[in-house]
């Protein structure tokens, strides 16, 4: 292992549960009833790719200017949970799992669907954990597709087989390995069943955990 790649969005800190709150808000406002089963098709997907599968879910069909101000309101909900975020929040063990690896020579990166990811970065003050940082700017195609992911390890001049994948949605897990990378999945075993370990929560994680995967 040479580099480590983190997601954010669930893995660092719970904004994912914000994510699914807005989400939630804005469907029942569409009628649609949108579960945390079904949440979990949109954890690690874009924001448009994302508002498509709560439409689709509910059989309905919108044109794309009303997509883009959906998907605004939705955002707008969103970021004002993140505003009021605080540095507590982040997952215990996470930054002491960065200066463990960084300690160990590995190099430690940050790819995120999220475009609020550099917002959620400055509200917690970790921006400077990362040697390498992709957010959802700088990517055409999202997950499940590996760009993020490799994107992530060509800035860190690592290859895809040195690096390792921490991740915690189904899309997520499926870009990482589609990258040639290992993943260690954050959440139900049952759901990332494709990563080379699940765990509960960031905190479970060490460099020789990582290291001799
Ligand atoms: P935004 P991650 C992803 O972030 C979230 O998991 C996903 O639920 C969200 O739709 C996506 O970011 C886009 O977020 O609307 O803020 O651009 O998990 O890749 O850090
Ligand atoms: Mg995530």
């Amino acid at each position: 292992m040479t580099a480590c790649i983190f997601d954010l969005d669930g893995v660092i800190v719970d904004t994912a549960r914000y994510h699914f709150l807005a989400w939630q808000k804005l469907a029942k406002e569409l009628g649609v009833e949108l579960t945390r089963h079904h949440n979990e098709r949109l954890k690690g997907v874009g924001r448009m790719e994302s508002l498509n599968i709560i439409l689709e879910l509910g059989g309905l069909q919108r044109s794309d200017g009303e997509k883009e101000s959906l998907a605004t309101r939705k955002n707008a909900w969103f970021v004002e949970f993140i505003e009021a975020m605080k540095k507590e929040e982040i997952f215990g063990g996470a930054t002491a799992l960065f200066s463990e690896l960084k300690a160990n020579g590995v190099k430690v990166a940050l790819a995120s669907s999220s475009k609020n990811a550099q917002t959620v970065l400055k509200k917690l003050e970790i921006g400077s954990y990362f040697e390498a940082i992709v957010d959802g700017t700088m990517i055409e195609r999202s997950k499940p597709d590996p760009e993020i992911f490799l994107k992530a390890a060509t800035m860190l001049h690592a290859s895809p087989k040195e690096c390792i994948v921490v991740e915690d949605a189904e899309a997520g897990v499926e870009a990482a390995i589609c990258a040639g990378m290992k993943c260690v999945g954050i959440g139900k075993k049952e759901q990332l069943n494709k990563a080379n370990l699940v765990v509960d929560q960031i905190g479970q994680l060490n460099y020789q955990i990582l290291n001799n995967l």
